[in-house]
């Protein structure tokens, strides 16, 4: 039986940091296949896995957790004859509730060991308050409070009380019993997704989910939160200072910014990575195509993009 984890997480918050160092750092031995799931038909994380792992679906467009459903199950099934691998790591989109994904891997015989949700603790008060969000914590039985590198340990301790108590409206409960599904989850702290081998040591797995209303199980969540991108590609070479320009000005409700340029500044091509304000640049190895940024936000309209 494959066992599965399941790495959730609203946008930006570390999640492909963490499967990243996770499967680097205590999974080296064995087995692993990835799947991940991004907004948008330009995908930057399965280029930036595949790189540091071979065994890596991509699946683009949309989000698994509704339009995509069949074709997750499918891409599982795929992964499973062509690697035959011993755990799967599944990577959802920023914007989409867990639960449904949880259910395909049930369906599909997978022992579904954790499923882990990465918080970032600098911009958690920027979307704390996002629906989508709230049922990614409920859906989770181990959280990830991550960028504490960011933040002071006061900070920690009062983004840690907040995601209790979202846990605790939010949690799980059977439609028809009422009852909390999971009774226990864990919190774990991390800079740049580095965890405590702990974390994948003592997971408990997740068996016989609980039933869900209809309109939780199976939700389009992208239309409902209004989240959505837009894609530019960039015909010609911008210096840094250009582009850090133009991220400086972008309106709010763009939060997250990733895609892969081309800089006057740089010999190789850069994984550009901005997170409510914050950007970061990164080498990356075998990207011959064009230079591309995708724009992430609330109610993203092209006028909100900058022309470049
Ligand atoms: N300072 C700091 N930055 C981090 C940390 N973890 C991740 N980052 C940065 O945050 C940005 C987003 O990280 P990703 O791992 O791509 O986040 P993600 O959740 O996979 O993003 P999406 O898939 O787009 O939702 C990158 O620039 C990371 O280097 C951390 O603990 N501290
Ligand atoms: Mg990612």
């Amino acid at each position: 039986m494959i066992s599965s984890f399941i790495v959730t997480g609203f946008l930006g918050a570390g999640k492909t940091t963490f499967m990243i160092n996770a499967v680097r750092d205590y999974f080296k031995d064995r087995k692993v296949a990835i799947i991940v799931n991004e907004i948008g038909d330009v995908g930057v994380d399965g280029k930036i896995l595949q790189n540091v792992y071979s065994n890596v679906l991509e699946l683009p467009e949309g989000c698994i957790c509704c339009s995509l459903q069949s074709e997750f199950e499918k891409g599982v099934y795929e992964i499973l004859e062509k690697y035959n691998p011993d755990f799967l790591f599944v990577e959802t989109s920023g914007a989409s509730n867990p639960f449904p994904i949880m259910l395909s891997l049930q369906n599909i015989g997978s022992l579904l060991e954790a499923v882990i949700c990465l918080v970032d603790a600098k911009n958690f008060r920027s979307y704390k308050s996002n629906e989508t969000f709230r049922y990614q914590i409920g859906s989770s039985n181990i959280i990830v409070i991550n960028k504490a590198d960011l933040v002071s340990q006061e900070e920690l301790k009062l983004v840690e009380e907040e995601l209790k108590a979202i846990k605790k409206e939010y949690n799980l409960k059977d439609f028809l019993t009422n009852e909390e599904f999971f009774k226990n989850f864990k919190i774990y702290v991390s800079s740049y997704g580095k965890v405590e081998s702990g974390l994948f040591e003592h997971t408990y797995p997740i068996k016989d989910l609980p039933n869900l209303p209809e309109q939780l199980a199976n939700v389009n969540h992208l239309k409902e939160s209004n989240i959505g991108e837009y894609i530019v590609f960039l015909e010609k070479e911008l210096s840094y200072e250009d582009l850090d320009k133009s991220l400086k000005n972008l309106p709010a409700n763009v939060y997250r910014v990733k895609g892969i340029v081309k800089l006057k500044d740089f010999d190789t091509y850069m994984v550009l990575n901005y997170v409510f304000g914050y950007t970061e640049l990164s080498p990356i190895e075998n990207y011959s195509g064009k230079s591309f940024l995708v724009f992430i936000g609330e109610n993203i309209r092209k006028e909100n993009v900058f022309a470049l």
